[in-house]
């Protein structure tokens, strides 16, 4: 596939497993993130094919002068991957944290939209971009005490509608992923380094892996120019909604 994609969160999860996908199905990618030794190793992996941009989506300057730092080869980018993202802590709301909060605004909401608006030039120029915007099931319904990070995906849901609707008449493709229980270091992230309880989440069934979401990303952009799949929902065969999971243990 004769394509430049770059992808936020390619150092972990979902974005990783979609880095090494599109790579191997000959993409040049830009690999992102904030963890530079993880950044090298994929750079290491895919050399030439791939180019590695380490910035905090949070920081608005940084995004922009990331995207202005591209090399000529890596420049002119077809598809975006917002993944960026992540849930920081699980509180009833009147015990919330602020600073997870934030952390959660910042990064899933506002990273994706300076993301989003630094590449646009890019985008829109032959009128052949294509954004995948990574939401989820907690986008779609809320659930006890997902509270802030069901809000910042259900931004992120509005996002992808909004931009499907404004971006229209440039011709381009605009569409969401958006999954239920992916096994990554998502939980890990969510209960600050509790191991044992990030682990808990995916026991007793089988939940989906990074590389189901990969496979699904590049069923999304290698439709036909004129399919767009503009909203998906996956979860894994045990999980029936946010709070409903057939467990064996
Ligand atoms: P991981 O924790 O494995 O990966 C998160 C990625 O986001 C990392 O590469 C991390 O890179 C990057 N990231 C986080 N914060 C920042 C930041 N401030 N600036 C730049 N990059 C950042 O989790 P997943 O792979 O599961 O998550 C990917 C996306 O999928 C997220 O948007 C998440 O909300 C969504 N999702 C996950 C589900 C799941 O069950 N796992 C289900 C539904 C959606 P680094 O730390 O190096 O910066
Ligand atoms: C991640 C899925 O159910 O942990 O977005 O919120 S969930």
């Amino acid at each position: 596939m004769d394509k430049t994609v770059f992808i936020t969160g390619a150092s972990s999860g979902i974005g990783r497993a979609t880095t090494r996908l599109l790579a191997e199905k000959g993409c040049r990618i830009v690999a992102c993130g904030r963890r530079e030794e993880r950044l090298a190793a994929l750079k290491d992996e895919w050399g030439a094919k791939l180019h590695t941009l380490s910035f905090d989506v949070r920081d608005r300057d940084a995004v922009f002068r990331a995207v202005e730092s591209l090399p000529p080869d890596f420049r002119e980018v077809d598809i975006l991957i917002n993944n960026a993202g992540n849930a920081h802590g699980m509180d009833l709301i009147d015990q919330g944290n602020l600073d997870d909060w934030d952390a959660m605004i910042d990064i899933n909401v506002k990273g994706l939209l300076y993301v989003t608006r630094a590449l646009l030039p890019s985008l829109l120029k032959d009128g052949r971009g294509h954004i995948i915007n990574i939401g989820s099931t907690a986008g779609k319904e809320v659930y006890p005490k997902g509270n802030v990070y069901c809000a910042s995906k259900f931004a992120v849901d509005a996002i992808n509608q909004a931009l499907r609707i404004d971006l229209n008449a440039h011709g381009v493709r605009v569409g969401a992923v958006n999954p239920g229980l992916v096994q990554t270091e998502f939980s890990e992230v969510r209960f600050k380094g509790d191991t044992r309880r990030a682990e808990s989440v995916y026991k007793g069934y089988q939940p989906l892996t990074p590389e189901d979401i990969a496979e699904i990303i590049y069923f999304v952009i290698s439709r036909p120019w004129h399919v767009n799949i503009a909203d998906l929902v996956v979860m894994p065969t045990d999980q029936a909604s946010s709070t409903i999971v057939r467990k064996f243990t």
